[in-house]
């Protein structure tokens, strides 16, 4: 999954795609690289970003989905708002990913009137104060049982199974403890039995680790992405889509040649 943040804050691509020829132009070299699905937000959701208006919000992200909508590739948006839900969906998009988890009111219903897929992500607390004192007893257990709870309710709500995908929310009300955590237990969100969303791209932590800006964290992110994929992830969400292709192909080979032994 190919991110394109067509937003002024974004951590690390913020304001590059504010252009609209700008925001195709990253688009399509994501697809080219080898995205197979585009997301596209227009909120940033970095630790303490400012809110934005439906409008405003709208006014992002409609004209880059309606250019790459007959691309074939399919349209993620990014999105907590039940209205930019309703209006991006009208507008073709495949995938509503919200890193709150449809909890807005009226998102779950926008959600489940439609046939498109989900992503239901975790967060404690809200972008403002998230990273302010992250606490959790057990980190994985409680994530773990909150994507169960409002995959429940997707369920209850007459959506099928398959259209979920659940996401533990690296970086969003996590210390760095709580994110290595999370990715060394990713085994437990498998057992969940949805497929599983992981976006370590750029981040924070792997600024910590590395001790190295946002924009030379290609390499971590890089390395972050293929672990995950070894500990059953199904989609990666990340900023450098041909590095993350090349590290994903020598993972596939192997297992691959794994599978031929066997
Ligand atoms: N991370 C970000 C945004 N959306 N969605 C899912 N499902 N999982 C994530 O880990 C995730 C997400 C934050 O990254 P980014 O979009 O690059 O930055 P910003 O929120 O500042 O726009």
């Amino acid at each position: 999954m190919g991110i394109v943040n067509v937003t002024p804050d974004s951590f690390s691509d913020g304001g590059e795609n504010l252009d609209p020829a700008a925001a195709r132009a990253t688009a399509q070299r994501l697809i080219q690289e080898g995205a197979d699905i585009l997301d596209i937000g227009g909120e940033s959701t970095r630790p303490g970003a400012a809110d934005v208006s439906v409008a405003e919000e709208l006014s992002r992200v409609l004209p880059l989905l309606v250019a790459m909508r007959d691309t074939g590739v399919p349209i993620s948006v990014d999105t907590s708002k039940p209205e930019v839900m309703h209006a991006v969906l009208a507008e073709g998009a495949s995938i509503i990913n919200d890193v709150r988890a449809l909890q807005a009111p009226g998102a779950l219903g926008v959600v489940a009137r439609s046939d498109c897929g989900i992503v239901l992500m975790h967060m404690q607390g809200s972008p403002r104060t998230m990273q302010a004192k992250p606490h959790y007893d057990d980190v994985v257990r409680e994530v773990a049982a909150f994507l169960q709870v409002r995959r429940d309710d997707l369920l209850a709500a007459g959506v099928k199974p398959t259209r979920i995908a659940l996401d533990p929310g690296f970086g969003f009300g996590k210390t760095l403890a709580h994110n290595l955590a999370l990715l060394a237990d990713l085994g437990r969100f498998v057992s969940l039995g949805q497929p599983l969303l992981v976006g370590l791209s750029r981040k924070s932590m792997l600024g910590q680790l590395t001790d190295r800006p946002v924009d030379h964290r290609v390499h971590s992110s890089v390395a972050a992405a293929l672990l995950a994929v070894e500990r059953g992830a199904t989609i990666v969400r990340v900023h450098d889509v041909a590095a993350t292709r090349d590290a994903l192909r020598v993972l596939t080979a192997l297992r691959g040649q794994e599978e031929g032994d066997s």
